[in-house]
């Protein structure tokens, strides 16, 4: 039987090739800075109506709480990069972030997650294993930096060198005693560019995000209408929100575009979407084009929703706007 850093290895290889793009290992102690910036987050609401976030709260800094015996953490991460964002097919379009435009990640990860989890307890038949993708109550940046995966940056994502901070992650949690791999020192320097080009403030200091001025959270998250003075720093967004990461010098390297083409689906909505597919579909027809992919979260009536703030943004900008300034001939 294989112990240590063989083990730890094998894991990794065995990661490789059911399609993560990496895998570190790191401890599965508590988080103590990490819980305490977790609760004064909370304390300030910048969560809104995300109660999930206060459920189970102590847990995610702790994975013990859930998994008695808990040693060590496979942190995993997935690129979806499918490129630069193409221009607008037409007027009356919104812009999808690039990690929805394909099939919902959660059961794609899941499957491979249940595939590794298979793998280890090959590898180590006593071994306990449990896995975590978004939704489990876990710190997944916090114990995807612990372990090596990469560095938190001022825009609260996990950069990951190779990578570049269009990744999901995921977690395997074990209480296999495995070899821990280095902490990425990297950091963000004196950059400031995603801290100035989000569209809404959403950061009150580096390393923090106020969800409820984000517009990820307006448009994905929140069942409340967003208050109309924020709304209409929204953009053209439909569903999520790149800037912060879009403007990251880290992102600016060749980073392999192909990876997107992993979460493609049939009918998913693509970097764009429209009022023909959006604003006139009842919730049964959105359930069967929508099937299985991100906009489902939100449901047929706040996408639409989405779209009419979208449009009205587009629409106020081009009339303010000289032509000349948006590239037009003179
Ligand atoms: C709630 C949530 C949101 C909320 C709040 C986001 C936020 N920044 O808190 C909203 C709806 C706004 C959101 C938006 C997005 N999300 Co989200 N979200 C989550 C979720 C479910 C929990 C995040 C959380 O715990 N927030 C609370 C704060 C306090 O924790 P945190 O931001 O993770 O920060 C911790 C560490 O980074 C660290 N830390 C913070 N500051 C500092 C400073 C220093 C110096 C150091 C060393 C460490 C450090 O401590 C914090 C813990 O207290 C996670 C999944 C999960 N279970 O973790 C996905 C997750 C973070 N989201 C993800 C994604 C992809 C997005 C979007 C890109 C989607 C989009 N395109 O619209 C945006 C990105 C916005 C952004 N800049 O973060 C990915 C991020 C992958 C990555 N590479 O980082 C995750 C991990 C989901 C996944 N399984 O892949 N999300
Ligand atoms: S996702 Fe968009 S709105 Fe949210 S913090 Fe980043 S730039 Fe701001
Ligand atoms: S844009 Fe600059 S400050 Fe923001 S995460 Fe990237 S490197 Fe860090």
């Amino acid at each position: 039987m294989l112990e240590g850093r063989q083990l730890a290895e094998a894991i990794k290889r065995r990661a490789a090739a059911l399609g993560f793009d990496d895998a570190r290992i790191g401890p599965a102690a508590a988080l103590t800075d990490d819980r305490d910036r977790l609760a004064r987050w909370l304390d300030a609401g910048r969560h809104g109506e995300m109660d999930y976030m206060r459920a189970e709260f102590e847990a995610r800094a702790d994975p013990a709480r859930q998994f008695p015996g808990a040693r060590s953490v496979v942190a995993l991460a997935l690129s979806y990069y499918p490129g630069e964002h193409p221009p607008a097919p037409a007027p009356g379009t919104g812009r999808v972030a690039r990690y929805a435009w394909g099939r919902d990640y959660h059961r794609f990860v899941g499957l491979k997650l249940r595939g590794l989890k298979e793998e280890i307890r090959r590898l180590a038949p006593a071994a306990r294993v449990r896995s975590f993708v978004d939704h489990s109550p876990l710190l997944e940046r916090a114990f995807a930096a612990r372990s090596g995966l990469g560095f938190v940056g001022k825009n609260t994502m996990l950069i990951h060198r190779r990578l570049g901070s269009w990744t999901v992650l995921a977690a395997i949690v074990t209480d296999l005693d495995l070899p821990v791999d280095v902490i990425d020192s990297g950091d963000c320097g004196r950059c400031t560019l995603c801290l100035e080009a989000c569209p809404t403030g959403a950061f009150p200091a580096p390393y923090e995000l106020d969800a409820t001025r984000c517009i990820s959270y307006w448009t994905i998250e929140a069942s409340a209408p967003p208050p109309p003075e924020l709304a209409a720093r929204f953009g053209d967004w439909v569903f999520g929100c790149d800037v912060c990461q879009e403007v990251c010098p880290y992102n600016h390297r060749p980073l392999d575009a192909s990876h997107g083409s992993r979460l493609s689906r049939a009918g998913s909505a693509g970097p764009w979407l429209d009022s023909k597919t959006l604003a006139r579909q009842d919730a049964a027809a959105f359930k069967r084009r929508f099937k299985l992919t991100p906009p489902m979260r939100p449901g047929a009536e706040r996408m639409a929703r989405n779209l009419r703030t979208a449009v009205a943004n587009t629409k106020r900008r081009r009339a303010t706007i000289p032509p000349a300034a948006e590239g037009a001939p003179p």
